[in-house]
């Protein structure tokens, strides 16, 4: 897979610009464990990059001008460096532009010719835009020497999100882009961006994600709109209780103290949060002892409460949940990454899945009228070159 995506890739570089790429990259998407929409509210996150990558064939062209071509969607955007880069309509340009706007400013000069073409399914929760930001800024980054650490470019990465294309995104994505390593999940504390990698031996169980092909985009969804009401909430919990500096040092009791004054909505979203740091804690613990099937209850838990309280799924993630969750092979089950569409992730008995698909997909179609699509990933490593 890997390898005829680079070859596809380098052979519609040739035939464009009529010369081989000096260089090939590769930045993956990611899954997550368990820790959603923590990571805006200095939470825990248990990342890993996956073996399904964005390809960039890439060459200098020894003038300012860039030649970006998204071989999948067969467009093309062409532009000087020296102009003021701004967003326009095009999204996977503002990821582009957005990254490169920055890094203007941290002495990019120079231009290059770019053809890119992916193996991670847009809009499925995978982190393609992740791994798009975080590939063009690796690229330039070590082709002009620009002298940036592997956080500097998640953090550009996201910040071309917030500024270029709108979406108040957390740190998440960009850094198990770019810093994931082959076979480890990676605990990140989001509130100083420490992290630490973890061994994800699932021993008899494997990951499943199952996609309900329903696309979200983040800008149209609520996305913004929970960061918003977190923000909300998380000040007023502050006016009551001075010690609290973050979500993490806030606890179920004082949100019932304030249930009130936090209103439904809010108090929904808080206590979400709250519930999701200690999780991801409760799971790394989980993950440690080998405890597979505690870590599975733990993600189902995820999976309910980003359904009730923080209201970011939607039915046909919740039908997906609740299909497997009788099925004895599945031990535990959730929607994955910021919701409204996308994918499950599944812990699932190794040599269970193909039967599992089958029947899944089956009631899927039959509920839905939707063609499922399974992906078996495997965790690998982050944005590199590939030699
Ligand atoms: C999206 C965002 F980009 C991440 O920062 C994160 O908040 C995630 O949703 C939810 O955990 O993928």
């Amino acid at each position: 897979m890997k390898k005829k995506l680079i070859q596809h890739t380098t052979a519609f570089f040739e035939k464009t610009f009529q010369k081989a790429p000096e260089h090939i990259f590769l930045s993956p998407g990611r899954i997550n464990i368990i820790g959603e929409h923590v990571d805006y509210n200095d939470g825990f996150v248990l990342p890993a990059a996956i073996n399904k990558y964005i390809c960039f064939a890439v060459s200098k062209n020894a003038t300012t001008e860039c030649a970006i071509i998204a071989k999948d969607l067969n467009e093309a955007y062409k532009f000087d460096l020296n102009h003021d880069l701004k967003p326009i309509d095009k999204m996977w340009v503002n990821y582009v532009l957005g990254v490169l706007h920055q890094l203007k400013s941290k002495g990019l000069q120079q231009g290059v010719n770019i053809v890119f073409s992916s193996t991670i399914p847009m809009g499925a929760g995978l982190s393609s835009s992740a791994a798009l930001e975080c590939g063009i800024g690796y690229i330039m980054n070590k082709l002009f020497d620009l002298g940036l650490s592997k956080e500097e470019i998640a953090l550009i990465g996201q910040k071309s999100e917030h500024t270029f294309v709108g979406v108040n995104c957390g740190i998440m994505d960009q850094f198990a882009s770019v810093f994931g390593k082959k076979n480890h999940v990676i605990k990140l504390d989001c509130n100083t961006l420490e992290y630490e990698y973890h061994k994800a031996d699932f021993k008899k169980y494997s990951l499943l994600l199952l996609d309900s092909c329903v696309k979200h985009t983040h800008l149209t969804s609520g996305y913004n709109d929970r960061r918003n009401e977190v923000e909300q909430g998380l000040a007023i919990i502050k006016t009551h209780f001075p010690e609290v500096k973050t979500f993490r040092d806030c606890t179920e009791i004082m949100l019932l103290g304030l249930k009130e004054e936090l209103g439904e909505i809010l108090y929904k979203r808080c206590r979400f949060v709250v519930k999701e740091i200690k999780r991801v804690q409760d799971a790394v613990k989980a993950l440690s002892n080998d405890d597979f099937v505690q870590l599975g209850k733990l993600m189902t838990e995820t999976h309910h409460g980003l359904s009730k309280e923080y209201e970011v799924s939607c039915e046909e993630l919740d039908f997906l949940v609740d299909a497997v969750a009788n099925e004895t092979p599945v031990i535990g089950a959730r929607m994955m990454g910021g919701g409204f569409g996308g994918c499950s992730i599944n812990l699932v008995e190794k040599g269970s899945e193909k039967e599992l698909i089958e029947k899944i997909s089956e009631q899927y179609r039959t509920t839905f009228g939707i063609e499922l699509k399974a992906y078996k990933v495997k965790i690998s490593k982050g944005t590199t070159e590939y030699k």
